[in-house]
């Protein structure tokens, strides 16, 4: 083979569950080991997609809920084509968030089927692993007060994780679980071995399809 692909990798969680932090220090970790890796993040805010989420989420605009869940979904598919082209350049990706989020939080809204809300993502890019932050909400919150958007409470986050749970039970795609109740350090220690062997495997396989 010329050039093996990159791995790509997604961390997910409740809030507070460290998954920015730890997706920053991966990417150096990979980088300073010598691998080609970049961080990638869901929603990505900064395109016109993005801009009308943004604005729903710091409760500047309200948006029909099946509306905001299909614009979840276009946004991560109008990156599809940057994430393949990197991959296959051999970057691997690290992602804070990704289409488990996008079924968790909105089918922990009354009247949505985990069904109808993995549909749109079907197809997508699949992660080669996805690890999940786990944290209890108690303590998520001794770790301080959730922020001012959308979706920040105990009462929501407590739904979220149930749904994560139903979406781990999926055999079809890599999940790991990460005590994230423990330091910085220790949980980063471990979720770099992860991904270390999650780029190794990679490197023989194609992309795949999620959920399809
Ligand atoms: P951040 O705080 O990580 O920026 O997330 N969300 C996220 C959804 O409802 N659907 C999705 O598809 C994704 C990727 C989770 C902002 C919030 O957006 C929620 C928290
Ligand atoms: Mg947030």
């Amino acid at each position: 083979m010329t050039c093996r692909r990159g791995a790509l990798i997604v961390l997910e969680g409740v809030d507070k569950a460290g998954k920015t932090t730890q997706c920053n220090k991966l990417v150096q970790a990979l980088q300073d080991s010598g691998q080609t890796a970049e961080m990638m993040k869901f929603p990505e805010r900064t395109t016109k997609i993005g801009q009308l989420i943004n604005s729903y989420l710091e409760n500047k605009s309200n948006l029909e809920d099946h509306t905001v869940h299909l614009l979840f979904s276009a946004n991560r598919w109008e990156l599809m084509p940057l994430m393949k082209e990197k991959l296959e350049q051999g970057i691997s990706l690290v992602v804070d968030r990704y289409a488990f989020s996008g079924v968790a939080f909105t089918s922990a809204k009354p009247g949505f089927s985990l069904d109808w809300c993995m549909n749109p993502d079907k197809g997508l890019p699949k992660p080669d692993l996805v690890m999940f932050l786990q944290l209890s909400p108690s303590e998520a919150a001794q770790r301080g007060q959730f922020g001012t958007e959308r979706y920040e409470t105990t009462v929501f986050q407590k739904a979220v994780q149930q749904k994560f749970e139903l979406l781990m039970k999926d055999s079809s795609v890599k999940w790991q679980v990460i005590d994230a109740a423990r330091n910085i350090e220790d949980v980063h220690a471990d979720i770099k071995n992860h991904s270390v062997d999650a780029i190794k495997a990679a490197e023989n396989e194609p992309i795949g399809e999620l959920w399809k």
